[in-house]
């Protein structure tokens, strides 16, 4: 009974002594500076001056029996408790003053991942329709908090985060990421690592490219060699690696809890030498060749072991993937033959329909007889008429489109001559970070408006990028870019206004160890 009241009286007596008074004169936004946000919310008023301050009292409160809110509350206290050392007990009933709610009664019209989110000083309300919304929430009250939250130790506060009123919700369904883990191999704990900080971004797809020439990435029972041979090396020679099916599920589990989705890519018909390598059998001529051959490869189109190979392949990543799509590649197909090229789509979109799945495919899977539930990722290059030709193909029947345009969206590409990176995409070939951010994915293709496009994609290919460093150096100050034209409506979109806020992640980045290009194009705070 004496508990039960401390806890009530407590956070009271905290709310008088920590929580600024409404009428209380203070200075606009006193100790915490302007709003800056990535993505920028659809709707945002800042109160100025109206900020809320986390105590040692505060709580975050759900409401009784939610396990979608007790979920997005545990993980703001996983955020919150190292930075700032204080309790954050998670706990349903009414909400005090000082407190962070949560709730699932905010309008349908939200769907399922917008949400409100209201900061004030009297406590911290965010309000969805969906377990989703809530975590995007969560993702926005972060970033009004100071950088040092990120940290993973205690530090000083006091805890500010800007009074802020947002009703938010995305401009597309698809904000996606896509990681080669085939050049170079990144085990579960890196993927995990970014899996963290896509969700930041409110990133919700992570396109994984499980196999390619120099890699195959991923155990198949009764295939056991295009793991174990197969993946043994990286595109260097060095010792490469793969995931078990265990690994794999774990990677799907996380990405779930990240309201993220998994989509699994095995790509063919060329970029096969890996598995080529690893069975004879899969060769027309029944000849393996070395891991990492050079030249183009191909399956053998006519012989039915490739579609056993395929079926294995397809069943048991449809078992374990929970999303909608499998991605069977289909890019530089250039050793198989236009006609032998047209069967194989035909035969693989029938092989992934009878596991359940719709076929995902870069855009020259359209060359095969596509039905409407089957999707293309756009890679090609601004004004390439066959490429254009095949996006417009692909409106016509009904499949949408992924915008990964490669002169646009290709994470491996230089930023400038003076930095690492390829720069195959055109002259002078590289993404500076305003290029990545300055295009609209329902304007960028002849004849591909806002309804034909699902969403956008940013791949990192990781042929120049061994090291976790060097890979967050090509995506990071970019990534954020590709979130904000996913999320937030075109009518905000202003590379003057984004770049201050862009500048505002610098230091979060530098609290969370995140290696990052420091390109003059972003005003960074002066100590970085
Ligand atoms: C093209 S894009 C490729 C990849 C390379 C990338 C390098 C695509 C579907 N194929 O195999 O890694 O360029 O920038």
């Amino acid at each position: 009974m004496i508990r039960r009241l401390l806890c009530v009286l407590l956070p009271l007596v905290a709310a008088v002594l920590f929580v600024p008074s409404l009428a209380s004169a203070q200075p606009a936004n006193a100790g915490a500076g302007p709003v800056r946000v990535i993505p920028e919310p659809s709707s945002l008023h800042t109160l100025p001056g109206l900020n809320f301050t986390l105590t040692p009292f505060s709580r975050i409160v759900v409401p009784a029996h939610s396990a979608d809110a007790t979920a997005a509350a545990n993980y703001l206290a996983g955020v919150l408790r190292p930075s700032t050392g204080y309790r954050l007990p998670v706990t349903s009933g009414f909400g005090l003053p000082g407190d962070i709610r949560f709730d699932l009664n905010a309008a349908a019209s939200l769907g399922q991942e917008g949400y409100n989110l209201n900061v004030t000083p009297l406590g911290v309300a965010i309000s969805a329709h969906g377990s989703a919304g809530l975590f995007y929430g969560v993702q926005t009250l972060r970033q009004l908090f100071p950088a040092k939250v990120e940290a993973i130790s205690v530090q000083s506060g006091p805890w500010r985060a800007q009074g802020v009123a947002v009703s938010d919700k995305p401009r597309f369904a698809w904000r996606g990421a896509m990681l080669d883990v085939a050049r170079h191999f990144y085990d579960v704990s890196q993927v995990e690592n970014y899996l963290n900080l896509l969700s930041t971004y409110k990133i919700n797809v992570l396109h994984l490219h499980l196999s390619d020439n120099e890699g195959w990435r991923i155990y198949i029972n009764g295939w056991s060699r295009l793991a174990t041979y197969g993946g043994s090396t990286d595109v260097d020679g060095g010792p490469g690696g793969y995931y078990t099916q265990v690994d794999y599920s774990a990677i799907v589990a996380y990405a779930q809890a990240h309201h993220i989705m998994i989509v699994p890519e095995i790509d063919t018909p060329g970029h096969v030498t890996a598995a080529q390598a690893s069975y004879a059998d899969l060769n027309c001529d029944g000849i393996a060749p070395p891991l990492l051959a050079p030249g183009y490869s191909s399956l053998c189109i006519p012989d039915a072991t490739t579609y056993q190979f395929l079926d294995a392949v397809v069943g048991q990543l449809a078992a374990l993937t929970p999303g909608p799509y499998i991605d069977m590649g289909g890019d530089e197909a250039l050793n198989t033959s236009a006609a032998d090229y047209q069967t194989f789509v035909d035969k693989m979109q029938q092989i992934v329909a009878s596991h359940g799945k719709k076929l995902l495919g870069w855009h020259q899977i359209e060359a095969g007889d596509l039905t409407s539930g089957d999707m293309v990722q756009y890679w090609g290059l601004a004004g390439s008429q066959p490429d254009i030709a095949l996006a417009q193909q692909a409106v016509a029947r009904g499949n949408k489109i992924v915008m990964s345009p490669a002169d646009r969206t290709y994470l491996d590409m230089a930023y400038n001559s003076s930095t690492i990176g390829q720069n195959w995409i055109g002259n002078p070939g590289y993404i500076a970070v305003s290029d990545g951010y300055d295009w609209d994915p329902a304007t960028y293709v002849p004849g591909v408006g806002e309804n034909d496009v699902a969403g956008v994609e940013a791949p990192e290919w990781t042929e120049d990028l061994g090291t976790v460093s060097l890979v967050q150096y090509m995506e990071f100050p970019r990534l954020p870019g590709y979130a904000e034209i996913g999320w937030s409506p075109q009518s905000t979109h202003d590379w003057n206004s984004y770049k201050v806020r862009l500048a505002a992640q610098g230091p979060r980045w530098d609290v969370m160890g995140v290696n990052y290009y420091h390109s003059a194009e972003v005003p960074w705070p002066s100590s970085n």
